[in-house]
């Protein structure tokens, strides 16, 4: 038998393909479809200390090759989410899933990481240093000094699982040094990448989103490359007990298949999830294990990292 199950932080799951924060994660209604769906497990909207409502629309856009957003984090704000994750646990015990988090502030991050600590959540908890759309607020993971200080204070109190949702890095200098910050921390994991920043897409000579003129953060596609170069230059450089999650640019089996050959024990559907739906993941759930099957492989350990080089 083939399967697609993995680990994460010690936790099991049945498939190792889930949602990227941002997608389908809103509400309950949202979450309640990806529960009910072939997905491993799922991921909530980044939430912040109180609700926000976000950039004016229109803030998302798809083209044929990806998307293009300035959401600037919307969200039902953090008891919301905290509730539902803890309402779940009667409903599917045995299951688990992610938290993802950040504060508007350092203030607020370590307020909303101390809440978690104190709450009764056992899943997992995604710290997003990476989003690309708040005016004024550059992204986290880009100041490494910053992000240093922030880890450091967050690991003297805070016990359970946490990973981070990194912003793609394009020089190899940058990987070594940020490989080396997080080296340093009980890290869960790292997630490979969020969108690319603030690209620009086109259409009829105007801007396609509101927010910031027509910046954006990019999906889909555009990005498989940067992020299979960015997963794979953690997975060599961290410390085996911090694992890769893998994001961007996943539409197909092959594509999930490349980002677990370059590190990854998850894999997250962004772009592809918002264009086709939950019906993405028993798609590409398949797809994978037709080329696993094709290949011989019965579970992803078998391949997972072991990408070849000339
Ligand atoms: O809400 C957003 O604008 C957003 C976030 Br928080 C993020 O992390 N990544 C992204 O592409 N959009």
């Amino acid at each position: 038998m083939t399967s697609t199950k993995t680990k994460i932080a010690n936790f099991e799951f049945d498939n190792c393909i889930m949602n990227a924060a941002g997608v389908l994660c809103y509400d309950k209604d949202e979450l309640a479809k990806i529960l009910n769906s072939a997905a491993g497990t799922f991921v909530t909207k980044t939430a912040t200390l109180e609700p926000r409502e976000g950039n004016p629309e229109p803030r998302y856009h798809d083209t044929r090759l990806g998307s293009i957003n300035s959401m600037g984090l919307p969200n039902l704000g953090f008891d919301y989410y905290l509730d539902y994750l803890l309402e779940l646990k009667k409903t599917h015990p045995k299951r688990t899933f992610f938290f993802s988090l950040v504060g508007m502030s350092q203030n607020d991050t370590h307020t909303l990481l101390r809440k978690v600590q104190e709450s009764n959540f056992d899943g997992i908890t995604e710290l997003n240093l990476s989003c690309p759309n708040v005016p004024g607020k550059p992204q986290i993971a880009y100041d490494l000094e910053t992000t240093e200080k922030l880890l450091t204070d967050i690991f003297s109190y805070f016990k359970k699982p946490l990973g981070i949702k990194l912003p793609p890095y394009f020089d190899l200098v940058h990987f070594d040094q940020a490989a080396a910050v997080f080296n340093k921390f009980p890290l869960s994991f790292v997630n490979c990448v969020n969108s690319i920043g603030n690209g620009i897409i086109i259409e009829d000579e105007k801007v396609v989103i509101k927010p910031k003129n027509g910046f954006g953060g990019i999906g889909g596609e555009y990005v498989k490359p940067t992020a299979l170069a960015n997963v794979h230059a953690f997975y060599q450089r961290l410390k085996p007990s911090i694992q890769i999650i893998g994001t961007g640019g996943i539409l197909s089996g092959r594509d999930a298949f490349e980002h677990i050959l370059c590190g990854a024990s998850m894999v997250q559907i962004g772009t592809t999830l918002h264009k086709e739906g939950v019906s993405a993941f028993s798609r590409i759930t398949s797809e994978l294990k037709e080329i696993m099957e094709k290949k011989g492989y019965k579970s992803i350990e078998e391949f997972k990292g072991k990408l070849k080089y000339l």
